[in-house]
């Protein structure tokens, strides 16, 4: 593995000016970096702490950059990453956020390709659009490991491993979930109006759940889909988008939402309205993710299902890593466990929910 110190002067000298006897002419400008270091914010690259690292051998470095931080399952998924790659564990991790936007997405891994670092680690934000920046980051010899949602791209060498979850999958789960409950207990109405609030268009999750649960709607004649409308998986745009579902559906008895900070957004729009939801209401409530405020809130019976994505992923990024560092071959796909969570187990797995 190459020095970290090496790799920094090559950062350093990419990064600022681009030509030989950039590291000596940066000593002396430090000083004014620390005082304004608003030029290295957008790659959240902490110079003091790189200096200090630069003593240490041997510490592999990753490029993470994650899609942006808008809901509570991104929190817990990128704490995951970040407490697998630690110093201890023998990495010296550098962290990007990208707020939704691909594009800086595109350009964190381009710094990461001129910083030479060994892996890049990312969540793509949607599944197309990748097939040039991959390609350079393979041209310079650096691993991919894909994380959380998948990318779709002409060929599958140019990353080495994805580590995620199977939207479609859980999108058949709520469909599956939906149509028991239904046939128990004579709970099937004449029409099923459902209202589906959908992710990031294009995103895995968002492709994956729409597949999965319309194939199963798709089964049954008396469901009906009366809109599907996104809400970038955000509590605030849902609340806003359910406000005007409510008042152009009021059939509606079914709400599909494809993450838990949608659905908190949505409940708060039904509260509003005063529309009774959840276990005995007058509308069903399917959600996606199960954090703990959601396993919480389906111990209260206001949501009547979530069915779980794992975020917790970090820990098989490092086997991964740690599998490619000793030469050995590695799983292309690997997918985590995942459950589903009504009133009957959610409150026996709330006591270990750590987010
Ligand atoms: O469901 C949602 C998040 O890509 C699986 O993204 C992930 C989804 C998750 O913002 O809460």
């Amino acid at each position: 593995m190459k020095r970290l110190s090496e790799k920094l002067s090559v950062t350093c000298k990419k990064l600022i000016f681009g030509h030989v006897g950039a590291c000596i002419i940066i000593l002396c400008i430090l000083p004014v970096l620390f005082i304004g270091h608003s030029f290295f914010r957008g790659f959240d690259i902490k110079i003091e702490q790189m200096s200090a690292d630069t003593e240490e051998e041997d510490l592999i470095v990753v490029g993470f950059s994650q899609l942006g931080s808008e809901s509570g399952w991104r929190t817990a998924h990128t704490a995951s990453i970040q407490q697998a790659l630690t110093k201890d564990a023998g990495y010296f991790l550098i962290y990007n956020n990208a707020r939704q936007m691909q594009e800086n997405q595109i350009k964190a891994i381009r710094s990461f390709i001129s910083q030479r670092v060994d892996y890049i680690v990312f969540a793509p934000v949607i599944e197309d659009g990748w097939d040039t920046v991959l390609l350079e980051a393979k041209s310079a010899g650096i691993p991919v490991i894909v994380t959380d949602r998948m990318v779709n791209v002409q060929d599958d060498s140019l990353y080495t491993a994805w580590i995620g979850t199977d939207a479609k999958e859980e999108g058949k789960k709520a469909g599956r979930w939906l149509e028991t409950y239904l046939g128990q207990k004579r709970r099937q109405p004449e029409e099923v109006n459902i209202v589906v609030l959908k992710g990031t268009v294009g995103s895995t999750a968002e492709i994956g759940r729409t597949k999965g649960f319309g194939e199963i709607a798709a089964q049954h004649d008396n469901w009906h889909i009366l809109e599907s409308v996104t809400a970038e998986f955000t509590a605030n745009k849902a609340k806003e988008v359910m406000r005007s579902m409510l008042r152009r559906y009021p059939e509606m008895n079914v709400l599909i939402s494809q993450n838990d900070d949608m659905t908190m957004g949505a409940i708060e729009a039904m509260e509003e309205a005063g529309i009774r939801f959840g276990e005995g209401g007058d509308v069903t409530v399917i959600s996606f993710d199960a954090t703990r405020d959601a396993l919480e809130l389906i111990q209260e019976g206001r949501i009547n299902v979530d069915v779980e994505c794992n975020p917790v992923q970090g820990a098989y990024v490092g086997e991964t890593i740690q599998k490619l560092e000793k030469g050995e071959t590695v799983q292309k796909h690997y997918v985590v466990e995942e459950k589903v969570f009504t009133r009957e187990n959610a409150e026996e797995f709330l006591e270990h929910r750590k987010y």
